[in-house]
């Protein structure tokens, strides 16, 4: 298969942001299993997301979670990063894990409560600051249990609040991503449940407030790709969480679970040219490797994006739309299908190539030796995990 010049481009621009949080010991409320050689610090995190940097050629960012990635001196910690040819991306807020958070954190009832979440988002952009990240990313674990137990519209209006005081701190080239999820840990009402109030609160934030769709974050069936289509329209997408799941936020490897869901997302990101990093769509990871090695389940999970990718730029755009505006249904859907039903690994392995990389990122991190010589190395310390 001739690789199309323009394909191959894209798919060697292409930028996947990795989750600092995915090299650290992850689980569920039923066990989170350590790992050897797990990172101790926000230092070895960085680190590692270098290797998968390494080997796939389109991972040049580390996102980064407060208070899970703090540091004392932030600066220093991007030219660690950059030594080792990455940069810090992302800052993630974390008002979900503090004891004054139970009823909530921006939302809360309790004014103390809601500045003291907020003065920690407002933290989060000195981060940023120091840093020099573009995002300040936030999910609110903020909601009820029961019907009854706080006001719904009480609590968007503080929620509106609190976005529009991170709103005005931002810099100039700094932005808010806000992100929704359906359920978890509320089981009543999320308080930012779904796109379509997190676009509503985006809007009334301001023009530098997007909203970030997780893959996880949706109720089952739920057409993710018509959301990623209406969010692009309105120029409100500001980026992805990808990960998969077969029930609930799973955090699985993007593409492991549903990879033509993955397949139609990217697609709807390919038609609207949002793959060009000037429309400003972020596209990250947000992945928990419970059970499996974490540095090649991130390397397999950027080539499980690259692959949608490909596929995704294959499609015969001129032909989809002949057979659309002919209303040639079958015709249409077989358009996109055969583009899914291409086996596009020769030509990722082209791309590899152009960058001068090993056509197989997973063998040759296995053949590299990293792994094992960190599960050697990293012995005493605390192992990372979900708690600062
Ligand atoms: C919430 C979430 C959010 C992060 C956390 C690690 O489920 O998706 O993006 O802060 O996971
Ligand atoms: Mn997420």
């Amino acid at each position: 298969m001739i690789s199309n010049p323009a394909v191959v481009a894209a798919l060697r621009s292409q930028r996947i942001e990795l989750p600092s949080w995915a090299f650290g010991n992850s689980g569920t409320r039923f066990k989170v299993f350590a790992q050897q050689g797990v990172p101790r610090d926000p230092y070895e995190k960085v680190a590692d997301a270098a290797q998968v940097h390494r080997f796939t050629g389109v991972a040049p960012s580390v996102a980064l979670h407060i208070p899970w990635d703090r540091v004392d001196d932030y600066a220093e910690l991007a030219r660690h990063a950059a030594d080792l040819g990455v940069t810090l991306g992302t800052i993630n807020s974390n008002v979900f894990q503090d004891d004054d958070y139970m009823l909530g954190s921006v939302c809360h009832p309790d004014a103390r409560v809601r500045r003291k979440a907020l003065d920690h988002l407002l933290a989060c952009i000195d981060v940023m600051d120091a840093t020099g990240s573009r995002d300040l990313k936030l999910w609110f674990s903020d909601g009820t249990n029961y019907p009854g137990q706080d006001d719904i519209r009480d609590r968007q209006d503080r929620l509106a609040e609190a976005l529009a005081a991170v709103h005005a701190r931002l810099g100039p080239d700094q932005r808010m991503l806000l992100e929704y999820k359906f359920f978890e840990p509320s089981f009543y009402t999320m308080d930012v449940p779904d796109w379509g109030t997190a676009y509503i609160q985006c809007v009334a934030a301001g023009p530098k407030a997007r909203v970030v769709v997780d893959t996880g974050h949706h109720a089952p069936g739920t057409n993710i790709e018509f959301i990623v289509a209406s969010l692009l329209r309105a120029d409100r997408l500001g980026g992805f969480d990808f990960n998969s799941r077969f029930y609930a936020d799973d955090d699985l490897m993007v593409g492991s679970a549903d990879p033509f869901q993955l397949f139609r997302i990217m697609h709807e990101v390919v038609q609207a040219g949002a793959l060009d990093q000037a429309l400003g769509v972020a596209f990250m990871l947000d992945q928990c490797h419970n059970i499996e090695p974490k540095i090649p389940g991130q390397i397999r999970s950027v080539m499980n994006v690259q692959e949608a990718t490909a596929k995704a730029l294959l499609v015969d755009a001129e032909g989809l739309r002949a057979a659309q505006a002919g209303g040639d249904v079958l015709g249409a859907n077989a358009v996109l299908m055969d583009a899914y039903d291409t086996d596009v690994r020769p030509l990722l392995a082209d791309v590899r190539a152009g960058l001068g990389l090993d056509p197989d990122p997973v063998a040759a991190y296995g053949r590299s030796g990293y792994g094992a010589a960190i599960a050697t190395e990293r012995v005493g310390g605390q192992q990372a995990g979900w708690g600062a």
